[in-house]
């Protein structure tokens, strides 16, 4: 394996909406550039990129995947990345080590949901960019109006580099307006042949060629002097402005492509070659701790694990990036988030499922190793003593959150491993335990993820899983005082059991005065851990009721607050003042006190204008503003209570209170709503009442499981 210096290599994510050629053409590049011999198709199912079972099963990208080519004197190296909303997790660990993104665009679609949506992940790690229209071949193709819609959505940075000569079935010929020249493919692609731009189209060329080099001059002030001098840039004077203009982002430039039929690639890799900036030449990486790190050769070595690839030969696969310095076999590195000390005992780089030994790997590049004792994705490893650690990377938050359970419950504990495995793999796969109502969660970024998931529980596992809606923990609380007493009294021949109590509840709420018309003997406040408190006071006088049984009543009031008399949810913000009660002098015990309390607080609860409170969550939709309405209109169908509206560019952020009981599968249907384009964000607010209607229908239902079960 040739070994390359940091100068020469150069990262690139292949980004875009699904199905705009991402994989085709990253097998393109591979073949252009001698990797391999014959190119692979999605239909065969023999890409390098998409090589796992569930990619030839969908017939598209599912994981991100390195390839890397040669060209001239440069390795690329390829992250291809699935477009594919609900795969976001595959994209971001992507982006982050990638230097430069290929965003793709199809010339039959335009810019479409998906490229909105990757394009927000662009702009938030503020990548330099290039845009490549793919698929010129197709019958609908568009150019100019791809290009068209890449200004309205990206700006004015969007800079022709290429256009096509024709478009369709016919496409062969591109005029290069860096070259100034015209390349023409055969029928098979490859590498075209170079001619002179046709008269009749040297004037447009001409024009776009002038706006590219005010382009490159715009971002250096030298190059600026020479534009007016001259009147002109020579080529490496407008690479060193495009990079430039890449790096702050005033500059986007477009390619043309067919990935299909080979044609393009070439100049693409060669610019990529030339005017990408390499890692070195990126700003420095930010620290955990605020600080920076310089990719630097000569830096002490630094590692940041972007994915966990876990295969059933080789097991853990850990992909990372060298940040700084070098790496070599056989090396002993800490782990700064876990402290562990991993020996890189192999070295390898990746070209989808296969790995080729390396020696070596130096500050910029990509590769992996394997069997690293505690090093999961996101984790920095350094030589020992540095002590630095990388930023982590900010997975998305779980769209859909769903009861995950075994089709066959003797599998519960197989596929509670197997979960936990796959959340190494996928960490978008967020798995929860709800205590209150025992439930295992599983967060995913929506309804394909979650059948992806299915699929290699099945697959890979061999565990069925079944997904239902998650139960909404409801809790209950009064809205008026009242009091009640019990007499629990049992006589079963020996000894019997003997407890009277007499209570009073009132809703209890922050700054309460103390309880009048009662002498107060004992307090005690206590934070429910389900939210809330219970308040409890002994207000006995004269001894009706021994010391010693209070805290047995306490213990009956709060075993009925933890399963509520309405839903069986759990009671809150409820006090409770025991004045009064009976003893009897060989009968009374713990446990008739236990019950009394209980049952008293039972009672009084029922005439305490109960009500039951649910969950409201505060939401962010984000939708494009002509779509507004509609969404507005759901949003209401749902109880909620739109609380404000906010422009982001071409978007509109509604801020709305929504019950939490509402938004089942809510990412689903904004997602139809909107086709795809509208996101939103939920946390928990507050409880709040259920009206009454609904709570009625609750209580009922509630009943009617009690009778059953
Ligand atoms: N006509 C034409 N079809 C293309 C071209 N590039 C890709 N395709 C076809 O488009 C379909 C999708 O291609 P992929 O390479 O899987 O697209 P992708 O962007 O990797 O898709 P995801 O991985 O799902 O995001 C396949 O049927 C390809 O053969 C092209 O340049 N021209
Ligand atoms: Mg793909």
């Amino acid at each position: 394996m040739k070994v390359f210096d940091a100068k020469h290599i150069k990262n690139i994510v292949l980004l875009g909406s699904h199905g705009c050629g991402k994989t085709t053409l990253a097998e393109t590049m591979l073949f252009e550039a001698g990797l391999i011999q014959r190119r692979g198709r999605i239909e065969d199912k023999n890409t390098v990129s998409d090589h796992h079972d569930l990619e030839h099963e969908r017939g598209s990208s599912v994981h991100s995947t390195v390839l890397h080519t040669e060209w001239r004197n440069y390795k690329i190296n390829i992250i291809d990345t699935p477009g594919l909303d609900d795969l976001v997790g595959e994209t971001i660990p992507a982006l982050r080590v990638a230097d430069t993104c290929l965003l793709l665009l199809s010339a039959p679609h335009g810019v479409e949901v998906g490229t909105d949506l990757v394009w927000d992940h662009i702009a938030h790690y503020d990548r330099p960019v290039i845009i490549g229209v793919n698929q010129l071949d197709h019958p609908n193709a568009d150019f100019d109006a791809t290009v068209a819609q890449a200004r309205e959505h990206f700006g004015s940075a969007v800079t022709v580099m290429q256009y096509p000569m024709e478009q369709g079935d016919g496409f062969h010929r591109i005029i290069d307006l860096l070259k100034m020249t015209m390349y023409v493919f055969k029928d098979a692609g490859g590498k075209p042949e170079k001619q002179p731009i046709p008269e009749g189209e040297r004037e447009r060329a001409e024009a776009l060629h002038k706006e590219l080099v005010e382009k490159a001059a715009e971002n250096d002030e030298t190059l600026m002097e020479h534009y007016f001098d001259k009147g002109e840039l020579d080529e490496d004077e407008m690479r060193q402005g495009l990079k430039q203009g890449m790096m702050k982002r005033t500059c986007f430039p477009v390619f043309c492509l067919s990935a299909l039929r080979n044609m393009g690639s070439g100049r693409l890799m060669g610019f990529i070659d030339n005017v990408a900036p390499a890692a070195l030449e990126m700003p420095a990486e930010e620290l955990a701790d605020g600080g920076a790190l310089e990719c630097s050769v000569d830096g002490p070595p630094v590692l940041f694990t972007f994915k966990t690839m876990i295969e059933p030969r080789a097991g853990h696969i850990t992909l990372f990036k060298v940040m700084s310095g070098e790496v070599n076999e056989g090396q002993d590195l800490v782990n700064d988030n876990t402290g562990t000390t991993e020996r890189i005992n192999q070295l390898f780089i990746v070209d989808g499922k296969e790995r080729k030994a390396v020696t070596k790997l130096v500050a910029g590049d990509i590769g992996g190793t394997i069997k690293l004792k505690d090093t999961a994705t996101a984790h920095t490893l350094h030589a020992p003593g540095r002590n630095v650690k990388l930023r982590p990377i900010a997975f998305p938050q779980p769209r859909l959150r769903q009861v995950i359970k075994a089709t066959d419950q003797k599998q519960e504990e197989k596929l509670h491993a197997a979960l936990l495995e796959i959340q190494k793999e996928d960490p978008t796969i967020v798995l929860t335990y709800s205590r209150e109502t025992g439930q295992q969660l599983v967060g995913a970024q929506g309804d394909l993820h979650l059948s992806l998931l299915k699929w290699k529980l099945s697959h890979h596992y061999k565990v069925e899983a079944e997904f239902s809606a998650p139960r909404i923990p409801y809790r209950e609380t009064i809205r008026k005082e009242a009091s009640a007493m019990y007499r629990h009294k049992k006589q079963t021949g020996g000894s019997g059991q003997f407890g009277e109590v007499h209570l009073r509840i009132e809703p209890w709420y922050e700054d309460m005065p103390e309880p009048t018309g009662h002498s107060v003997r004992g307090k005690e406040v206590h934070d429910l851990p389900t939210g809330g408190k219970l308040v409890f006071y002994n207000c006995i006088v004269g001894g009706v009721i021994d010391n010693k049984f209070m805290p047995s009543i306490l213990k009956g009031v709060m075993e009925k607050m933890e399963r509520g008399p309405l839903t069986g949810s759990p009671a809150r913000d409820i006090r409770v003042v025991v004045f009064d009660g009976k003893m009897h002098p060989v009968d009374s015990n713990d446990i008739s006190f236990k019950i009394a309390g209980l049952q008293a607080f039972r009672d009084a609860f029922s005439n305490a204008d109960p009500q039951l409170l649910e969950p409201i969550q505060e939401l962010e939709v984000r939708v494009p503003a002509e779509l507004m309405g509609d969404v507005m209109t759901d949003l209401q169908g749902r109880r909620s209570i739109v609380m404000g509206v906010d422009s982001s560019g071409r978007y509109q952020i509604i801020k709305a209170h929504t019950p939490l009981a509402e938004l089942d599968r809510y990412s689903t249907s904004l997602r139809s709503l909107t086709q795809g384009r509208g996101t939103y964000t939920e946390r928990f607010l507050a409880y709040q009442p259920v009206p009454s209607e609904l709570q009625h229908r609750l209580v009922n239902h509630h009943k009617e499981d009690e009778v059953t079960a």
